[in-house]
């Protein structure tokens, strides 16, 4: 089906009479033109087959090599003033920009098709729920973009005829040239453009340019939400009742498992339920609280480290109907990753496509190798999770990659300290984004790479949103990434983060006291369970509840450094820092 709208319609002919494809195919979402369009893309190799026995539904695809990961720096919010973008994210004139870009698409699509992909971003008749449009070029982005989002005629019905409310993206392969490639965000006009790459996060746009880049925008517009956060419940099997949990990591930081994890025998009273693993847009409704909804179908997961030990859920998610991109082929037609916890292969091709076996000193699949899969095969997918209403959240997360300095769990004191605590959030760089691996930076709330305005004024939506919800969410800070002194990890991490979750929990429900420390309430150490762990004892749960007073002050100085980046900073988050430092001074 086509639409009627004007303003779609107009926008479409504008788009191809600059790219000039050779034909144009609207998308509607069924079965049958997907099959169509996936045994084209066997047909010229875009997509190479898989063993169907093992694995029904799934196809491969390597990407350029120069093309394996978002691009940061190749990444702008082109708002009208450089003010607007702020200092955290690139700039140019829109004017500027839209001419370069233009030069670029101009008969770009000669001799291929342009696909129209009708999408929802959020469960269909939310009002929680955005419709956007993506053009490309590309059959890989159709399959995808068929997963990660809820696609065809039920976008045209949710926009209607006339709407001019729906996001706009033009994404076109071209030459998959990294000198020209442009990931371009213009958020007074809702339009994306994206021009040769390949690759997930630069090209399905549905995902971080509109889900967090535009939606931030529209969010702080209209007054909620739009987070780099995972979303989980966590039943009491005993009483029925189900908390949800958001929580908000940098890039790599686990948050796939964390959303799916299973919890350790001593728990049989909880079960945990996958609402989403990447975003969360949340608003305040009429009771006071804040909800939140994953608007994404779909998982797009990093491969590499998945396995039946540290994601059974996800492995399990992509055993049908999964596009698995850039990890290794094996002969026998199979997907195969480092870490994936099965022997690997006596042969296979890599995520180049040479010959690779375990002798091979290359890696078989690429570090940010993905999986695409659909939310609705996770074993552990919430009864929820298209619930039009969202889900209530109980509590909010942050986190990241610390060596030493934040202990495994703490609290926030109130809601702006909860902020500040997600503005001074750091990690260290990982393979997600291109560039080095291993450095520290600063990523307050996980939204670096994500935030589509000025990210002064963003620290003040959120402040300003702790004012609106009558019933906040707490807030807490977790570091699952210790080490101890041999360079090891020092918590078992994975299905054990359950224990702290349910001390979360426990205090969201006033059930357990804490300690309080300058940095926040820390746990009791005896409130955190650790029945059935090998090889760890309250001793060594001590040690990760330490603040050190010392790491803290440089800690301290390194936040000062990193907020006084920002010329729009709220007062309130100044105020935080100086009463950081003065409970030190009284500590
Ligand atoms: C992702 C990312 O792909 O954050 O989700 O990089
Ligand atoms: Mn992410």
């Amino acid at each position: 089906m086509e639409t009627r709208n004007p303003t779609v319609r107009q926008w479409i002919d504008e788009m191809a009479a600059l790219t000039k494809p050779d034909q144009i195919v609207w998308i509607d979402g069924s079965r049958e033109q997907k099959d169509e369009l996936t045994a084209e893309a066997m047909s010229t190799g875009e997509l190479l087959p898989m063993n169907q026995e093992r694995w029904p539904g799934c196809v491969y695809h390597r990407t350029a090599v120069n093309d394996v990961a978002r691009v940061e720096h190749r990444t702008f919010i082109c708002a009208p003033s450089k003010e607007e973008a702020g200092p955290t994210n690139n700039w140019m004139d829109p004017a500027e920009m839209y001419e370069k870009l233009y030069a670029l698409y101009d008969g770009s699509m000669q001799g291929r098709t342009m696909y129209v992909i009708p999408y929802i971003m959020g469960p269909v008749g939310s009002p929680f729920s955005k419709v956007g449009v993506e053009l490309t070029d590309s059959i890989y982005v159709v399959l995808n973009m068929l997963i990660m989002t809820r696609v065809g005629d039920v976008a045209w019905k949710q926009l209607g005829d006339t709407s001019n409310d729906w996001v706009r993206g033009l994404h076109g392969k071209k030459d998959i040239d990294e000198e020209n490639r442009y990931i371009v965000h213009f958020p007074q006009d809702n339009t994306i453009m994206s021009v040769n790459s390949g690759y997930g996060g630069n090209v399905l746009l549905g995902k971080k340019c509109f889900a967090l880049r535009i939606a931030s925008n529209l969010a702080r517009n209209e007054g909620w939400m739009a987070e780099h956060m995972l979303i989980l419940g966590v039943e009491n099997v005993e009483t029925g009742e189900t908390r949800y949990v958001t929580g908000a990591f940098p890039s790599a930081c686990g948050k796939t498992n964390l959303a799916m994890l299973i919890p350790p025998a001593y728990a049989k009273g909880y079960k945990v339920y996958t609402v989403g693993d990447d975003i969360a847009w949340m608003r305040v409704m009429d009771d006071g609280r804040l909800w939140a909804i994953n608007p994404e179908a779909g998982f797009f997961g990093v491969a590499p480290g998945t396995s039946m030990k540290s994601n059974p859920n996800a492995l399990l998610t992509t055993k049908a109907n999964t596009i698995f991109t850039n990890v290794a082929l094996t002969e026998d037609g199979d997907p195969w990753w480092e870490g994936m916890g099965v022997p690997a292969p006596a042969r296979a091709l890599d995520w180049k496509g040479n010959p690779w076996t375990p002798e091979s000193t290359q890696k078989a699949a690429n570090p940010n190798s993905r999986f695409t899969a659909p939310a609705a095969q996770c074993p552990s997918i919430s009864p929820h999770w298209e619930d039009p209403a969202g889900v209530p959240i109980t509590a909010i997360l942050f986190g990241g990659r610390r060596a030493k300095t934040a202990p495994l769990v703490y609290e926030a004191f109130d809601w702006n300290h909860g902020v500040f605590i997600g503005a001074a959030m750091a990690s260290e760089t990982t393979a997600a984004a291109s560039g080095a691996v291993g450095v520290v930076r600063r990523d307050p709330m996980a939204m670096l790479p994500f935030c589509g305005y000025n990210m002064g004024d963003y620290f003040r939506h959120w402040i300003d949103m702790g004012r609106k919800i009558e019933h906040k969410p707490r807030i807490f800070n977790v570091n699952w990434f210790q080490l101890d002194e041999n360079g090891r990890f020092a918590w078992p991490g994975f299905g054990d983060n359950f224990r702290v979750i349910e001390w979360i929990l426990k205090r969201c429900a006033g059930e357990v006291d804490a300690v309080e420390s300058p940095i926040g309430y820390l746990p009791k150490p005896e409130d955190i369970v650790l029945d059935g762990l090998e090889d760890f004892d309250i001793e060594d749960l001590k040690k990760l509840l330490v603040v050190d007073r010392e790491i803290w002050e440089d800690e301290m100085d390194g936040i000062a450094e990193h907020l006084a980046k920002f010329e729009r900073l709220p007062n309130e988050l100044s105020e935080q820092l100086a009463a950081l430092r003065e409970r030190f001074a009284k500590a």
